[in-house]
């Protein structure tokens, strides 16, 4: 019963270490030294490529972030469970990220950040946070922490997601049909959704148009949500008055992409969050007790739906 991990090795040394800690019995191999292939039952990986169509006694395939868009499906046999991570170290990271950003908008950083090289001293009003509208895209794990914090703050908070959620102090918008009236009262736009074949290019002229004039964007979901140059538009537009981007299509942002030159976008290269090794192999084998018990697991993805 070996797990294999294949993603970034310098955290699979702190994964190997938890591993012949909470749990001996299970030997940790880190790709590409496999071993006997006929022994691994459980796999680990950010991009296993064809892995899980050669290993021939795979039981269950872990993505080690919280997105599986990475993940190759027609490559993972039909019968094979597939489960994203779900941990806390996850949670913070974005709740970090987002909650710095949205401040960041609120209090006029950009603008400063401008005047700043200009050598401009010039104080704008304080707004207050009741006034400003903020909305996410996307409610579930990590939607949903933003929005606790954020409300912490006073900001007026809305949420958008497919099915309908019920959130303390959030108005919340469910399915296509209300995405327009989410948009049109929100002036900071986050998102937090998996990358589908429904959100594919989701952030693009039609969603900027509807946000309020000056609105800002905070895309920490995935890069080819977003129309880049649907983006410098709406900003060179005064549409959109900032961005604040943690994800690109391609990553990395190639030196010459037009996005870098842009005064008001932030770029951040894929880091508003990870996988914390300690929290992610206590899911893991809180998991693999799940599964062998016959249970479902914690972030087992529905196929069909491609999240
Ligand atoms: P979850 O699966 O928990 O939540 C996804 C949410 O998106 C759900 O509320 C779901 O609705 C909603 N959703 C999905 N498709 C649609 C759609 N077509 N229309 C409306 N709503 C939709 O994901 P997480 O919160 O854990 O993570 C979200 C994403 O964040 C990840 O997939 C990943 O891409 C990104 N991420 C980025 C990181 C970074 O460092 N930049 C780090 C970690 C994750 P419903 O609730 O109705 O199912
Ligand atoms: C993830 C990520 O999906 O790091 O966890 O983007």
């Amino acid at each position: 019963m070996t797990l294999l991990y294949k993603a970034d090795p310098v955290r699979g040394a702190l994964w190997a270490e938890r591993f012949a800690q909470l749990a001996p019995q299970i030997p940790f191999r880190v790709w590409p030294d496999l071993g006997d292939p006929a022994a691994i039952r459980y796999l680990v990986a950010w991009q296993p490529g064809d892995l899980a169509l050669t290993l021939p006694n795979l039981d269950v395939v872990f993505s080690v972030g919280a997105g599986v868009d990475q993940l190759d499906l027609s490559q993972i046999p039909a019968h094979l469970p597939v489960v994203r991570m779900i941990e806390p170290g996850i949670v913070d990271g974005m709740v970090e990220y987002v909650t710095e950003a949205v401040l960041a908008i609120h209090r006029d950083l950009f603008d400063y950040a401008l005047q700043q090289q200009a050598r401009v001293w010039q104080p704008k009003p304080l707004r207050a946070a009741a006034s400003r509208r903020i909305g996410v895209l996307g409610l579930g794990m990590l939607g949903t922490a933003v929005l606790d914090h954020l409300q912490l703050f006073g900001f007026a908070c809305a949420g958008w997601s497919r099915s309908q959620h019920r959130i303390e102090g959030v108005d919340c918008y469910a399915g296509d049909e209300s995405l327009d009236a989410f948009l049109a009262r929100t002036d900071v736009l986050i998102c937090l959704l998996p990358l589908t074949d429904a959100t594919r290019r989701l952030l693009g002229r039609r969603v900027f148009d509807t946000l309020p004039r000056g609105a800002s964007l905070v895309h920490v979901g995935r890069g080819p949500q977003l129309d880049s140059a649907g983006l410098i538009d709406a900003l060179e537009r005064g549409q959109l008055h900032s961005a604040v981007l943690d994800v690109t299509d391609p990553e990395p942002l190639p030196a010459d992409h037009p996005l870098w030159a842009q005064p008001r976008v932030r770029i951040t290269p894929h880091i508003a969050s990870a996988t914390r090794p300690e929290s992610a192999v206590d899911a893991v084998l809180e998991n693999l007790r799940l599964f062998h018990a016959g249970e479902r697991m914690n972030g087992q993805i529905d196929r069909t739906r491609g999240y």
